[in-house]
């Protein structure tokens, strides 16, 4: 028998090949322990009964179902296979079948694969409760703890499987141009105050009750042109955030491009959700509650700007993957500019009505003070300025 998986190929035995089967057997019985829509999953892929394929994952979870003491325990109460499998396992070492990257050419064990075995186990008790947000976070943590960790491509695999909003989203407006988005996750925060307009802005407590998607980057040209079939920006760049671009051409821009994608909940942020995603859970004035010292590390501003927009992306993120919410360009909001509720207020929308809508985060021409997180302006709706541009929000569902 011939079998491979990711360029490994084997010839089995008769006596191999029975003991894959044994495994095979083990596995379909320890995803039914772990989750029922994993076995559902899993049983499609069954159906073709792609040997090397089950092999590998049963591999992928014996392995971390080893190093899991407590859940080592539970499987052995519950399945006497258990122990048949550990002997199979060793025999299977023995003729050199193992996964990809595993026994053949594993490395002595090194200590963040032992620190991962135990995010592992933490990874695996997330996917148990099926919980999403925690899943993806412990993920994350294993990636950056040991991103080659043979056993990743499989628990990636399971936490992508997973019902719920992905932490990133790309979308494709074509020609190459793409618009990245993060998840921002439901919380609650601090809202205010703002030293602009003190007599507005007293500090509140804001919850956002559901997951959002905001654009990584102010909007580019690029992205404005493949939308728009136009540039209306003073500093010209494709890279560079669109500006002089009204509340209202910003309005046409989200049409056009619900137009374009169907079904795609595109808009501008709440003020709300902006300041929740500038802040990414930091409760000072800037991206990480320090002083104006280092937000030239995070923003383009009129101490650093050189009297322009910037291509974006080119300093550093907030702690939630956010470039440029500190200076570059201002950034249209969808609210009306008015006064805040002193009261604590779920999922704010601003007023009902006004004169000028709300813009965020100051620019390339001011003063560092004006691109704190809690910095709030405001500005004409049809009117545009070479310092005021936008970023993308959606939805989280579809
Ligand atoms: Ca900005």
């Amino acid at each position: 028998m011939r079998c491979g998986r990711d360029g490994i190929h084997l010839i089995l035995t008769g006596m191999q090949e029975w003991m894959i089967i044994q495994l095979v057997t083990f596995q379909v019985n320890y995803e039914r322990l772990n989750s029922a829509s994993c076995v559902k999953a899993r049983r499609k892929s069954y159906g073709s009964f792609q040997i090397s394929d089950l092999c590998l994952r049963f591999l992928l979870s014996a392995d971390t179902l080893i190093a899991n003491p407590c859940r080592q325990k539970y499987v052995m109460k519950s399945h006497p296979l258990f122990t048949s499998v550990r002997v199979g396992l060793m025999l299977l070492a023995l003729c050199g079948l193992t996964a990809p990257g595993h026994a053949q050419s594993k490395p002595e064990t090194t200590a963040n694969e032992a620190n991962a075995t135990l995010v592992i186990a933490r990874l695996e008790k997330a996917l148990a409760a099926n919980d999403k947000f925690g899943a993806d976070d412990v993920l994350a943590e294993l990636e950056s703890l040991n991103p080659n960790d043979w056993r990743m491509a499989g628990l990636r695999e399971r936490v992508t499987a997973m019902p719920g909003p992905k932490r990133n989203l790309t979308v494709n407006l074509g020609g190459g141009v793409t618009v990245d988005f993060v998840l921002i996750r439901p919380g609650s925060f601090t809202m205010g105050p703002n030293e602009i307009h003190p007599d507005d802005s007293v500090a509140h407590k804001v919850t956002l009750t559901t997951p959002f998607y905001l654009s990584k980057y102010e909007v580019t040209q690029e992205q404005w042109e493949k939308v728009m079939d136009g540039n209306p920006s003073n500093f010209k760049g494709t890279k560079n955030p669109v500006e002089q671009v009204s509340w209202a051409d910003c309005q046409s821009f989200v049409a056009k491009l619900k137009e374009k994608l169907p079904g795609q909940p595109f808009r501008l942020p709440t003020e709300a959700e902006w300041e929740y995603a500038c802040r990414a859970g930091a409760t000072g004035d800037y991206r990480g509650g320090e002083g104006d010292g280092s937000l030239a590390e995070y923003a383009w501003h009129v101490g650093n700007g050189n009297e322009t927009t910037h291509p974006v992306g080119k300093k550093k993120p907030n702690a939630w993957g956010l470039y440029d919410m500190h200076g570059n360009v201002w950034e249209w909001c969808a609210d009306w500019y008015g006064e805040y509720a002193a009261a604590a207020v779920n999922d704010p929308q601003g007023p009902s009505s006004g004169s000028f809508r709300v813009i965020r985060g100051g620019s390339w021409c001011d003063r560092a003070g004006n691109c704190r997180a809690t910095s709030r302006n405001y500005y004409f709706p049809s009117g545009s300025f070479n310092s005021i541009g936008l970023r993308l929000a959606r939805g989280s569902v579809p």
